[in-house]
């Protein structure tokens, strides 16, 4: 094999966000863009010199093209072996199963997740580590410096090989073995669940709809789902990733996956409805009629996991981001497990896995999974529902009903303000952090504070500190809200206001989410200021 080695400089830019580097794909496909940032995620873990890595993504434009591009320079920088998804495809699951099983030093993976794809819309780079998790930031800061003094890369002249074709070839002297992107998964899941009741289920009449919104989750669930568990033919829609996603915004709540909200809707509508992202890390869950938040959905899973033969009695703790709901928190309580609390990113939840100490992690930002892997996992989410509901007998909605009634609700929702000015942004989370001091005791929109502080995170098992990572106004009834930048747009900033009300087992639990939390809502808006620092009078998505 010749290999080229390649003068280049510094672009500016190239620090990793919540997951990985997220940029339109125009930006990506700027000469030298990908080249440079793959160069430093070697140069930045001890190069790839004798390294296995597992390569793949999501589907969206660009994907087949930076695969190859990746092939080349594995192989033009010593990697001894690449196990890459058909096609270049893999989910994020289905990809951290693959370094875990197959002990790759680590995977590349090629997703902007939920954010719209296509050749206007975003593309994304991340890089897994060894336990098949999102590289924790000491990872990514020694990335990032590099991607600062970067000179060169490297790129093998040759071809990258045929990844449509199942086999194995070498570039230089890498071996390139393309597998088939559903298979190991599948034996995973076959693993942790009880599929001949859930096969059992749906031989009874038990139908489903499961929105794969265009993205790659398609050719998994149309495989697990309708092949092997026997759903009905159709159960599984938008099955084909397309490389824009049908022109969709991937993102599976309320608001992005209206068809299957208006199919959960219908007088016929099946018993059970969910969607997953582009990339097939997330969950949305549905009822008749009903959209399961992704905290409530945590809890519930926690409550009642040991249904499923992987988690029975198997449950040694859980852990949520810190601004998910806390409902959690009271199944954990009285399950006598501990709950952790971590920042937003599901690479905090790493290390607790990889100790032993959470079994289950959850977000709000519907993402769900388990010690099986170190992602978080769509599917696996959806099929853990199945096996609960297949072993329980009750319908989603009832099962809800009756965890409202034993443990109360937490009712909580997201405001997100999207693509605001960055400086106005920060100038109005600036000016909320110089107030929090000042506010304990004071009394908003009706209700009085009882803390608020920013969050800061000392990781349990590495004692590592990660500060800054949101604000938290908790008043004195434990209603609260949170306020924090995002970490994954691509365009300006994105302010994402949580909002949480308890109320306890006695009360109403069947008002309009909205309406419950109105005095929360009216406390983040006197407190932050929000439309005089962003212009806007309402957020632009709610769910
Ligand atoms: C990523 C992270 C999640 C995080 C989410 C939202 O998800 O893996 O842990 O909750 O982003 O982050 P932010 O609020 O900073 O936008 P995904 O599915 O986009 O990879």
């Amino acid at each position: 094999m010749t290999s080229r080695i390649v003068q280049t400089t510094p672009i500016e830019g190239q620090k990793p966000g919540t997951s990985g580097l997220r940029k339109k794909t125009a930006v990506f496909r700027t000469p030298g863009y990908l080249e440079n940032f793959v160069q430093c995620i070697f140069d930045g873990t001890g190069g790839a010199a004798g390294k296995t890595y597992v390569v793949g993504g999501d589907g969206r434009f660009f994907n087949r093209e930076a695969t190859r591009t990746i092939i080349r320079m594995a192989a033009a920088n010593g990697a001894a072996g690449l196990i890459v998804g058909q096609n270049g495809i893999l989910s994020t699951p289905a990809a951290s199963n693959l370094i875990r099983k197959y002990k790759t030093d680590g995977g590349i993976i090629l997703s902007a997740s939920h954010n719209p794809g296509g050749e206007n819309g975003d593309f994304g780079v991340k890089f897994n580590a060894a336990n098949g998790g999102p590289a924790p930031e000491k990872i990514t800061d020694a990335i990032f410096a590099k991607t600062l003094e970067i000179k060169e890369y490297k790129i093998a002249e040759e071809g990258a090989g045929d990844i449509g074709t199942l086999g194995s070839f070498t570039v230089g002297d890498c071996k390139v073995d393309v597998i088939d992107s559903v298979d190991d998964y599948e034996t995973l899941m076959q693993e942790l669940f009880d599929f001949d009741a859930i096969s059992t289920l749906f031989a009874g009449g038990f139908r489903i709809c499961f929105d794969a919104m265009h993205a790659v989750t398609g050719p998994y669930a149309t495989r697990i789902l309708e092949g092997t568990l026997g759903a009905p033919k159709g159960s599984v829609i938008n099955a084909v990733p397309s490389p824009d996603f049908g022109g969709g915004h991937p993102d599976p709540n309320p608001v992005w996956a209206e068809e299957l909200v208006a199919i959960m809707g219908d007088d016929d509508a099946p018993d059970f409805g969910a969607a997953s992202d582009g990339d097939g890390d997330r969950n949305m869950i549905m009822g008749k009629g009903a959209f399961v938040s992704p905290s409530d959905s945590l809890a519930l899973l926690t409550a009642y996991a040991h249904l499923a033969p992987a988690y029975s009695g198997k449950l040694v703790g859980v852990a949520r981001s810190m601004p998910t709901s806390q409902a959690v928190d009271l199944v954990a309580e009285r399950m006598g497990i501990p709950c952790f609390e971590t920042p937003t990113g599901w690479k905090f939840f790493g290390n607790l896995l990889d100790a032993g100490k959470a079994t289950l992690c959850g977000e709000e930002s519907a993402g769900t999974g388990s010690n099986h892997i170190r992602e978080k996992d769509g599917l696996w989410a959806v099929l853990l529902w199945l096996n609960i509901l297949a072993r329980d007998g009750r319908d989603i909605v009832q099962l809800r009903a009756d965890h409202w009634r034993s443990f109360g609700r937490n009712y909580y929702s997201r405001h997100d303000y999207e693509e605001i000015p960055t400086e106005a942004a920060e100038a109005l989370m600036t000016a909320l952090r110089m107030r929090l001091a000042d506010l304990p005791g004071t009394t908003v929109a009706g209700m009085q504070v009882s803390t608020a502080d920013d969050f800061a995170y000392r990781d349990p098992v590495d004692r590592s500190l990660t500060e800054h990572q949101g604000v938290r106004i908790v008043f004195t009834d434990g209603s609260r809200f949170v306020m924090r930048l995002s970490g994954t747009g691509t365009q300006g900033a994105t302010l994402r206001v949580y909002l949480e009300r308890f109320v306890d087992r006695s009360g109403d639990h069947m008002q309009d989410v909205q309406v419950a939390l109105s005095p929360v809502i009216a406390a983040a808006d006197t407190l932050a200021e929000i439309t005089k620092h962003t212009g806007r009078s309402g957020a632009d998505v709610i769910t």
